[in-house]
């Protein structure tokens, strides 16, 4: 349904916002012109989502926090794929990969109030140790580092891979290009990607980054938030991330 009363008030409220921007600074014609020249580009180049991610998404994720409860979430970032292969306890590592820090994620997802969700789906997706992602960057299959996992009757879930390394998100286009002229860097913190489903609850999408890694007080998307860092913790020489989740029911809530 069409709900022309909350367009109405968001893009006069964006509107205004804006204008407030160009008064304050004094945004000339110049300015204005080259604003849509980067649009255009940014569109013809395929980064809109990429945009958008860098500078919104945390933002939109919050909200959602908010508003539907659970976890805190984080952003999907733009490779996601909702094709990945089931996985039981490993996601496939490339040959020239091997000698990467083991890596075992693992956790548990409940309800609210603790009580397990037997059968939710995580599917979780991270990049190779030079910063690619399968399905998506030169033809890497993609059960590399991509896979869904089913959790146990008691909620648990565990999958082995390596660790994920800080990651450069692309900087050749128009989103780099901006940043670059902003002073800033196009750099994540080394990350790992979740989106967790299961009939009758929201569904949950979050991100780990690991404690005092590179990035980690300084990512490009500001995505980091103290709830997502995992400590740095290992078993037999194998990283450990453990990450259990809270999902919310599924519920329609009124937009605040
Ligand atoms: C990524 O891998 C990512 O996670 C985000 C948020 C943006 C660009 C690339
Ligand atoms: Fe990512």
């Amino acid at each position: 349904m069409v709900d022309n009363g909350r367009l109405n008030t968001i893009i006069t409220d964006l509107v205004a916002g804006t204008r407030s921007v160009i008064e304050k600074h004094n945004v000339t014609f110049d300015e204005y012109r080259a604003a849509i020249g980067f649009m255009l580009k940014t569109a013809a180049a395929g980064e809109i989502p990429l945009l958008m991610d860098v500078f919104l998404n945390t933002t939109i994720s919050q909200v959602e926090g908010r508003l539907f409860g659970g976890s805190t979430p984080s952003i999907e970032g733009p490779y996601y794929l909702d094709n990945a292969v089931a996985v039981t306890d490993q996601l496939a590592i490339r040959e020239q990969d091997r000698g990467q820090q083991p890596m075992l994620v693992r956790g548990q997802v409940t309800d609210e109030d603790g009580r397990p969700v037997g059968g939710a789906v995580i599917d979780i997706w991270h990049s190779t140790p030079d910063g690619l992602y399968s399905g998506i960057h030169d033809g890497i299959p993609i059960e590399y580092y991509r896979g869904r996992i089913t959790a146990g009757p008691d909620g648990s879930y565990a999958v082995k891979s390596i660790q994920p390394v800080p990651y450069q998100i692309p900087h050749d286009g128009p989103t780099g290009a901006l940043l670059g002229a902003m002073g800033r860097h196009s750099w994540r913190p080394a990350h790992i990607h979740y989106k967790i489903t299961a009939p009758g609850m929201h569904t949950h999408i979050s991100q780990a980054y690991f404690a005092g890694g590179e990035y980690v007080e300084d990512d490009c998307c500001e995505d980091v938030c103290d709830d997502h860092i995992v400590p740095d913790a290992f078993e037999d020489g194998v990283r450990i991330v453990q990450v259990d989740f809270k999902l919310a029911r599924e519920v329609v809530r009124a937009a605040a």
